[in-house]
């Protein structure tokens, strides 16, 4: 299976979108313009980038955290994510939830979810329904070490397999949970020996590897989309930043950390581009510069966008949405904007 020079180069351009984009959200988190923490997925955008390519429209994706380049493969705009972490009426959570919560259900992105190990069933139940409606959709969703060691995910995996359903689930082992070293997370050699207990087919690649990365995981569509069942697919990476940025990550060992750094998705691609001669340096930066101005102009407009105020907080959260906001207006004093 080779991936032809298009693909090559739309992958290219994810890659360097979810860096950049993150770098412009470090900033604004540390001018203090944005809410709650930030989860960065440096190192790891291969993963994320390369798994999210090999799913087709119709799919469905479910995130965790690292993925903001997965939620970018599917079609969410930049200026979206910026609204998200900004808190801003006009995000597609309207300023209600975290930057990787929120559904876009035309591009088959749904809200990760915060209690890791639940999406495996929600997207379970997600595919079913669909099954149900005659048709064949993939749904795709996410886990490290640690979202693997819950009970919602052994669950999970299990009643998936049992109704054989076209569940992938990316497994992205990035040495650290928080601050707990993978061997203390999981005493199986790999996350992929896993699969073996509940009777799914699992692969391991090196999650680095963006191309590799796609042709493992349209491998792992495949079979999910002939019937054959949920995949399990582990990605080899590593979390080059704390969990969040407040973690200072001082229990990473640095030659570790220097090791990972040149193993870096974005250098080891662009070595592979050039050798293949698919887009050469003067290509790259032109994108670069692309994708610089584009970011310029989100950042002013999510800049830009109202704050939310507090009426529409109380919205799309129950059926009978117009007796709780009446309530809302009744029990706060003077009432609500
Ligand atoms: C069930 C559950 N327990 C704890 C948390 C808090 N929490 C959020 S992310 C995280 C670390 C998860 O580590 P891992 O699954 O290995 O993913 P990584 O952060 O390494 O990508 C924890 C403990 C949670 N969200 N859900």
């Amino acid at each position: 299976m080779t991936i032809p020079p298009e693909d090559q180069k739309a992958l290219y351009r994810h890659l360097l979108l979810t860096r950049l984009l993150e770098e412009r959200m470090v900033s604004l988190y540390r001018q203090g313009k944005t809410t709650g923490g930030l989860y960065r997925c440096l190192g790891q955008e291969a993963t994320a980038v390369g798994t999210a390519f090999a799913l087709e429209e119709g799919d469905l994706l479910i995130p965790v955290i690292r993925d903001l380049g997965a939620t970018l493969v599917r079609g969410a705009q930049p200026v979206e994510i910026l609204r998200q972490m900004m808190t801003k009426a006009d995000a597609p959570a309207q300023g209600r939830e975290g930057f990787l919560h929120f559904c876009l259900p035309e591009k088959g992105l749904y809200s990760g979810i915060a209690m890791l190990g639940t999406a495996v069933s929600v997207l379970s139940g997600m595919v079913l329904a669909d099954r149900f409606l005659g048709k064949k959709t993939v749904g795709m969703t996410y886990l490290g070490e640690g979202g693997t060691s819950t009970g919602a995910f052994h669950e999970g995996i299990n009643f998936a397999s049992v109704q054989k359903l076209p569940v992938v689930v990316i497994l992205e082992f990035n040495r650290y949970s928080y601050s707990t070293p993978s061997e203390m997370q999981c005493a199986a050699a790999t996350l992929a020996d896993k699969a073996v207990g509940y009777g799914v087919a699992s692969a391991i690649v090196d999650g680095n590897d963006v191309l590799a990365v796609v042709e493992a995981a349209r491998r792992a569509v495949a079979h999910a989309r002939e019937g054959r069942g949920p995949f399990l697919l582990e990605c080899k990476t590593y979390r080059r930043k704390g969990h969040a940025e407040h973690d200072g990550q001082a229990y990473v060992d640095v030659e570790e950390l220097a090791e990972w750094t040149r193993r870096d998705p974005i250098a080891h691609f662009e070595r592979e581009l050039d050798a293949s001669g698919v887009m050469d340096p003067a290509d790259r930066a032109a994108v670069h510069a692309e994708i610089d101005a584009d970011l310029d102009a989100a950042v002013a407009e999510a800049e830009a966008s109202p704050a939310p105020v507090a009426d529409p907080q109380f919205r799309g959260v129950r059926a009978d949405e117009e007796a709780i906001v009446r309530r809302r207006r009744e029990t706060f004093v003077g009432g609500l904007a």
